[in-house]
């Protein structure tokens, strides 16, 4: 029972408190913005149009469930064994809708081939069909995101000697031909069931340890494969097909057909559109840069997101210079429509649903901070030659109070503003991923 002090004056409860301290706080941040010509409004309002591609592979270590316990190689190391990693699809969609929901706006969901569901009848990769993932459709449907989409070219016994599409040997060739056909024609279902454009990546590990004899012959067979896959047109508002290209890769450290020379190429001659995962150049070369050299010719790119720490190690995205950089040039060169931003990452040395939320939060951060950026200050500053006021005011917006205006979005979206999220996966852990067996 109350006390009688209680009663006569009611204490104002600690979110009534929080929530008009984070009113004030907003409202402050809105003038400081408003001062430099920046519409805070207007940046949420963008920014809450902006869907991020998620990979599903973050919350199963890449594991897919097509053979339980298989591993992963071909290119791909997941390090960490932290407890309670998804074992189903099930689990996973679980998983995923926990990160989902301490994470602000509406986003997509990519799946790779190896997340195909057999229900009892195995059917091999270069015979796949949407059947394999009409549950994933039905969920995705169910929760009104789109599906995103890749063929798997790793993990499989005819990854043979690490070649898939440039092997030597025709019959192999002409299986991954076929998974990579299939892989389109599942892109489209998905367009087709949930009325938004699939993407469908395609990367294969292909490549050489050592020193090669010879650097043309597998590009070329590449080329060949290549357009088979891509010979039948499928209708682009249904599916679009992107490249992936590479530098090297674990056992691959001298040699990849599919390189960024190559794929460029390949998508500036063919119509795909080219991913640029962050992990993928030389370990001081940004991905930012090329985002308006490769949009000068190609009408959309594709990227994943990553974080490479000393290699392609696909770490969880955190709020970087080179993140920054990544979403200044999509938001600054107006391209927020010609670039469908994907994440990449694995870390299995934390909770997966954190590292869920924590990458991708990074990247609406990351976009906002682009978005609350004073431009037009910046870029006259530019024109006039006065490089001078440029850095000022560049380097002075850096602590503009942009945590509030990321605290507004979150609440205006119902999520988990600050470390608020964090309690959040720490519940779930205890009462559903601890005790999942391993
Ligand atoms: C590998 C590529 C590729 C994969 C995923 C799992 O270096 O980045 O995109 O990470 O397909
Ligand atoms: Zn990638």
């Amino acid at each position: 029972m109350p006390s009688p002090r209680a009663r006569s004056k009611p204490k104002k409860s600690a979110t009534t408190r929080s929530t008009n301290t984070s009113e004030t706080a907003y409202a402050i941040a809105r003038e400081r913005y408003a001062a430099l010509g920046v519409d805070t409004e207007k940046a949420l309002a963008r920014l809450a149009k902006v869907a991020i591609s998620i990979h599903c592979w973050q919350g199963d270590d890449v594991g897919g469930f097509e053979n339980p316990g298989g591993t992963l190689g071909d290119g791909l190391a997941v390090t960490g064994n932290y407890p309670g990693k998804a074992r189903t699809p099930d689990e996973l969609r679980a998983d995923f809708e926990k990160a989902a929901s301490l994470i602000p706006g509406k986003h997509r969901f990519n799946l790779h081939a190896s997340y195909a569901e057999m229900g009892g009848s195995r059917v091999d990769r270069d015979a796949l069909s949407a059947d394999q993932f009409r549950n994933w459709i039905a969920w995705a449907k169910g929760l009104g995101i789109a599906l995103d989409f890749n063929q798997t070219y790793f993990a499989h016994p005819k990854v043979d000697r690490g070649w898939t599409l440039t092997h030597p040997d025709a019959g192999i060739r002409k299986f991954w031909v076929e998974h990579g056909i299939r892989c389109r024609e599942i892109g489209a279902a998905f367009g087709r069931a949930l009325g938004k454009t699939c993407l469908t990546n395609l990367w294969i590990p292909d490549g050489m340890k050592d020193t090669p004899a010879d650097r043309r012959g597998p590009r070329e067979r590449l080329i060949e494969s290549l357009d088979a896959i891509y010979r039948k047109p499928v209708d682009r508002r249904l599916n679009v097909d992107s490249v992936e290209p590479k530098l090297f890769g674990i056992g691959a450290e001298s040699y990849t057909p599919g390189s960024h020379e190559f794929y460029l190429g390949y998508a500036a001659t063919r119509g795909t559109l080219l991913t640029l995962d962050a992990g993928h150049y030389h370990p001081t070369e940004g991905i930012a840069d090329k985002v308006s050299s490769v949009l000068s010719f190609l009408p959309e790119i594709a990227l994943h997101v990553s974080r490479g720490v000393r290699w392609d190690s696909d770490h969880v995205v955190t709020l970087t210079d080179d993140l920054q950089a990544i979403a200044q040039e999509i938001v600054w060169g107006d391209y927020l429509d010609r670039v469908r931003i994907g994440l990449d990452y694995f870390d299995a040395s934390i909770h997966r649903v954190a590292a869920w939320a924590i990458g991708t939060r990074n990247m609406v951060k990351a976009l906002l901070l682009a978005l609350l950026a004073p431009i037009g200050l910046l870029k006259a500053a530019e024109l006039e030659g006065d490089y001078t006021t440029r850095l000022a005011l560049m380097e002075d917006s850096k602590l503009l109070p942009a945590g509030a205006v990321w605290d507004r979005y979150c609440e205006q979206l119902g999520v988990p503003a600050s470390n608020d999220w964090i309690q959040e996966v720490k519940r779930y852990e205890q009462e559903v991923t601890s005790r999942r067996g391993t």
